[in-house]
């Protein structure tokens, strides 16, 4: 339903972005956008370039009177660093560093110059998936769904989070935080290990959780592969750069334990009319449907590959051994990826919160909305005669 795509090089002029899919009638004025790109730009552990880009969005189609008219909208974010680079004469890198897109790429489209396959490959496009999740967040946000997120493991330094600290209190409190993690004194730690990684000249991955909360029971569907919510979340997580995996709940905790550990006992409510979960570990998704608890996904983030310390590589123009040498980078973008993860979710969300209503604008989507089964027992009937498992 909501399609995007994304152009623009690192270094280049400008990153585009043109969104198709929405409905008409939604509000959106370029702070909510730049909000969030500001959110993108902080925290601790980034690299020289953050001091140089200061990201702000120019809309230009699809959008009138700061309302969306359900054609397609254009965005517009210039790379300020351009100026720096367009008049440089830079040497063709020919050494791969490990773990980039330098030698895929390379082998690939053939490239002479490894320079050209990194200046598409860099995390930079992530400013314009951030740019549309921006309004994806703000269509959800008319549906009362909000999506956040937070670091839970920043290298070694794993925190762990009392029952009770609710998720939207994480999300809160994790604004709080450069290193964008709920927990101070776990903060203090992630902050630490990354001083240390810095000191080392090395770089550090992590974990970190993307939750939509009041997503309503029935976004996704189990009938087919390629409509189950889950799959569809995942594939959207590990699409960002230096994503390496991306679980629902605690999928990978749940592997090792029994069914009677891990399944998500039903229960009715005090009003005892609506269907409730004593616990959430399915991650808010069963059957690749949503079920209105929490939905929950967990991503891993390897280590950034641009490193200050020497790889091992071998310089393709000469075919001799050689150790990469440095090239600008971040230490740790773990802080910077949530708000990239939390674009990708509410795009999910949107598209699937789209295809569920319907609709052309606001105002057709609103009563559908409204009309949504719920786990109500009133709104299951199983007292329909006709209608029943047969095959005949
Ligand atoms: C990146 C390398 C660095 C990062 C960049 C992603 O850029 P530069 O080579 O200009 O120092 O800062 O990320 C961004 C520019 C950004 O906006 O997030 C890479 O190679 O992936």
């Amino acid at each position: 339903m909501i399609r995007f795509l994304t152009a623009g090089e690192s270094h280049g002029p400008m990153l585009t972005a043109i969104v198709e899919g929405l409905p008409a009638g939604l509000k959106i004025v370029p702070e909510d956008i730049n909000v969030e790109l500001r959110r993108r730009q902080q925290g601790y552990g980034s690299g020289g370039r953050m001091s140089i880009e200061h990201d702000e969005v120019q809309i230009t189609a699809g959008i009138m009177n700061g309302m969306t008219t359900g054609a397609p909208i254009a965005l517009l974010v210039e790379n300020r660093d351009y100026k720096n680079w367009k008049e440089k004469d830079i040497a063709p890198m020919t050494t791969p560093r490990p773990g980039h897109a330098d030698l895929t790429g390379a082998i690939k489209y053939g490239y002479h110059d490894l320079r050209v396959a990194l200046e598409r490959a860099s995390a930079r496009e992530t400013t314009m998936r951030v740019a549309v999740g921006a309004i994806c967040k703000r269509l959800v946000a008319e549906f009362q769904i909000m999506v956040g997120g937070y670091v839970i493991q920043i290298g070694s330094v794993k925190a762990q989070f009392s029952d009770r600290f609710t998720l939207e209190d994480r999300i809160m409190a994790a604004e709080g935080s450069d290193v964008r993690c709920p927990d101070p004194e776990y903060a203090e730690l992630m902050h630490e290990e990354i001083r240390q990684a810095i000191i080392a000249k090395d770089t550090l991955g992590g974990i970190f959780e993307v939750v939509a909360l009041n997503v309503p029971p029935g976004l996704g569907s189990h009938v087919h592969y390629d409509r189950k919510l889950d799959a569809r979340i995942v594939a959207a997580m590990v699409s960002i750069h230096a994503m390496k995996g991306a679980e629902i709940g605690p999928a990978f905790e749940n592997a090792i334990k029994r069914g009677t550990q891990v399944h998500d006992e039903i229960i009715l409510r005090g009003d005892s009319e609506t269907l409730g979960r004593r616990t959430n570990r399915a991650g808010g998704i069963e059957g690749g449907i949503s079920t209105g608890e929490p939905i929950v996904a967990r991503v891993a983030m390897k280590p950034i590959s641009t490193i200050l310390q020497a790889m091992q590589s071998v310089n393709l123009a000469t075919g001799e051994p050689e150790a990469t040498t440095y090239e600008r980078s971040d230490f740790c973008a773990l802080p910077r990826a949530v708000p990239i993860g939390e674009a990708m979710m509410a795009i999910v969300i949107a598209d699937a919160l789209m295809e569920k209503l319907g609709g052309d604008s606001m105002d057709e989507m609103r009563p559908r909305f409204e009309s949504l089964r719920q786990a109500r027992l009133s709104d299951l009937p199983m007292d329909n005669v006709e209608w029943r498992f047969g095959y005949q």
